[in-house]
């Protein structure tokens, strides 16, 4: 895992944010959960090629066709981290009520030891990770303009998680980065 405090510079961060906050075609879905159906807290969406869909907490993901300035930064971890990213997932936490619950990005999609680069703008959030053993926790400070890279056996190992915090009152944009592999792969 790396994390890269100052990947974006502030003034690029600030515009990028405003720029997704307007220009996503941002969904609430709903999930089931014990057995009940409920709006996921927090808005998504979900970018990339045709070829990209994608299985999330049950759902069915449609890729809607690239951004430019989302597409633009696909081609910039290309050159940054050596990988081919061919989706995104964007979150948007309108505030500090809106979270997400522990998972790990381990979804067959993805394949093995996937690549995923985390991109954050917006309100500083704590980002928590746990190990499946139980034993080790810890956590991250997810600042505006900071690139998270996680790779190899890391979902194999960790679940992570995006707590609740009542006292932030700003919103923050997460775009996670994934390649997901088409349907004749599956399962190879
Ligand atoms: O918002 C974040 O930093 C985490 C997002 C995440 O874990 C995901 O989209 O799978
Ligand atoms: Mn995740």
């Amino acid at each position: 895992m790396h994390f890269y405090r100052c990947w974006l510079e502030n003034p690029e961060a600030n515009r990028l944010l405003h720029h997704f906050q307007q220009r996503l075609r941002w969904q609430q879905p709903q999930i089931r959960m014990f057995g009940k159906l409920i709006k996921i807290p927090r808005m998504q969406a979900w970018y990339g090629e045709a070829e990209a869909r994608y299985r999330y907490s049950g759902l069915w993901l449609e890729p809607i066709p690239w951004e430019p300035e989302l597409l633009a930064l696909q081609q910039r971890l290309r050159v940054d981290t050596g990988s081919c990213f061919n989706a995104v997932l964007a979150n948007w936490y309108r505030n500090g009520n809106d979270s997400m619950g522990w998972h790990s990005d381990d979804e067959p999609e993805l394949g093995v030891e996937p690549a995923i680069a985390s991109i954050n703008l917006g309100a500083s959030r704590r980002f928590q990770m746990r190990h499946r053993n139980g034993a080790y926790k810890f956590e991250l400070e997810l600042s505006h303009g900071s690139l998270l890279l996680m790779t190899g056996s890391t979902q194999h190992h960790w679940q992570h998680a995006i707590p609740k915090q009542k006292k932030v009152t700003d919103p923050r944009i997460n775009l996670t980065f994934r390649s997901i592999r088409g349907d004749e792969n599956h399962g190879k």
